[in-house]
C-alpha cells in the first residue's frame, strides 16, 4: 500500500451528524455538485494537490444522499485527485445509474479513453481557473480538451472567481460546448446583488448557453452560518444572489451541497440546514422542482422524464 499522507493543517472535516431537513425535497432530487476524497488508502492523492483532505469516500456520499432525501450525485472530480479520475468513476459506477461524473482530463487524452468515461456516466470537464487549486489553466490546452470532448454532446464546467470572468469572458463565449458555472461565479456578497459586477455576470449568464449553480453559500457567506431564531434560516447575506439566479434563469439553475465542503477553514455546514436554505433562494414549489428536479435531469439524464 502506498504511504498515507496526513492531512493539511487546520482541515475541517466534514460534518458527521447532519440534521433532519425540514424542506422535504422533490421526488427526484439531484445533488448536481459533490466530491468524493479517497479513500486515501483506495485512491492515492495526485503529487500536484494543493491540499490533502479527511477521506470522503462514495459509502459516505450515499449514506448523506439517503439522509438528505437527495435521489442523485452528479460527482465533480475534486482537484486533490488530479487528473486521476479513478475514485470519481468508482463512485460514480458504485452509484448504479443513479450518479453522473465531470472529470479532469489532460489535453493529450485519447478518443477511446473518453469514450470509457463516457460509458461509465462522465458528462462533463472541469475547468479550473482558481489560482489556490491548479497550478496553471492554458487557454489553449483547455481549447484542446473542448474540442475533444464536444463530440460526445459533454459540457465544461467552470470555477473561476468573479474577479476575474471580464478577462475570462470571451474565452469562455469561444468554447464549442454548454458551459456550467460553479457557485454563482462566486460573487462577492459584500457588494450589491444590483452592482456592476454581480450584473455583469448575469449579463454573462443571459447571452450563452449557460448553467449556473446556486450552490456553496457556506463559502460565499460573510456573515457566517448563524441561523435566525427558530427558522433553520442561515448564510442570509448570500440569499438574494441566489434568489436573484433563480428568479431569472430559473431553466438554467442547478443545486448542489458541495460535500465533503473542501478548503474550509471557517467552519463545516451542517448539510441538513444547506438544504434548508434552498427554501429562501427558490421560493416556490415550482422554481424548487425546476432548480432540483428539472434542470440537472435535462442535463444529466436527458433520456429520462422529470
Ligand atoms: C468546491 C470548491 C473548492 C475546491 C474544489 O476540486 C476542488 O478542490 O472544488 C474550493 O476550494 O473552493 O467546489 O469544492
Amino acid at each position: 500500500m502506498h504511504t498515507l499522507s496526513p492531512k493539511t493543517p487546520g482541515w475541517l472535516d466534514w460534518c458527521q451528524d447532519p440534521s433532519v431537513p425540514e424542506l422535504r425535497l422533490p421526488a427526484g432530487t439531484v445533488d448536481a455538485h459533490c466530491h468524493v476524497f479517497g479513500p486515501q488508502t483506495e485512491f492515492s492523492f495526485a503529487p500536484e494537490r494543493k491540499y490533502t483532505p479527511c477521506d470522503g469516500g462514495k459509502d459516505q456520499l450515499f449514506a448523506l444522499r439517503d439522509h438528505l432525501g437527495v435521489a442523485r450525485n452528479v460527482i465533480v472530480q475534486a482537484t486533490c485527485h488530479g487528473a486521476d479520475n479513478s475514485a470519481m468513476v468508482d463512485a460514480v459506477r458504485a452509484a448504479g445509474g443513479r450518479a453522473r461524473g465531470i472529470a479532469t482530463v489532460r489535453p493529450d487524452i485519447g478518443e477511446a479513453e473518453l469514450r470509457d468515461l463516457d460509458a461509465a456516466g462522465v458528462r462533463g470537464v472541469r475547468f479550473n481557473f482558481v489560482r489556490r487549486l491548479v497550478d496553471a489553466s492554458p487557454k489553449e490546452a483547455l481549447r484542446t480538451i473542448a474540442r475533444k470532448i464536444a463530440p460526445l454532446g459533454w459540457h465544461i464546467v467552470l470555477y473561476f472567481e468573479s474577479a476575474d470572468l471580464p478577462e475570462l469572458a470571451d474565452f469562455f463565449g469561444s468554447l464549442p460546448a454548454p458551459l456550467v458555472v460553479d457557485h454563482m461565479g462566486r460573487p462577492d456578497v459584500t457588494k450589491p446583488v444590483g452592482g456592476p459586477e454581480f450584473s455583469g455576470f448575469l449579463r454573462f449568464v443571459d447571452r450563452q448557453d449557460v448553467w449556473v449553480k446556486v450552490t456553496c453559500p457556506e463559502r460565499l457567506t460573510v456573515t457566517g452560518p448563524a441561523a435566525l431564531d427558530g427558522e433553520r434560516h442561515a448564510y442570509t447575506d448570500v440569499v438574494p444572489f441566489g434568489r436573484r439566479v433563480v428568479e431569472e434563469f430559473p431553466d438554467q439553475v442547478l443545486w448542489g451541497t458541495d460535500w465533503p465542503h473542501p478548503n474550509l477553514t471557517d467552519h463545516m455546514p451542517d448539510d441538513g440546514l444547506l438544504v434548508d436554505h434552498v427554501r429562501h433562494v427558490a421560493v416556490t414549489d415550482d422554481q424548487r422542482h425546476r432548480l432540483l428536479v428539472a434542470n440537472p435531469m435535462r442535463l444529466y439524464w436527458p433520456d429520462e422524464n422529470a
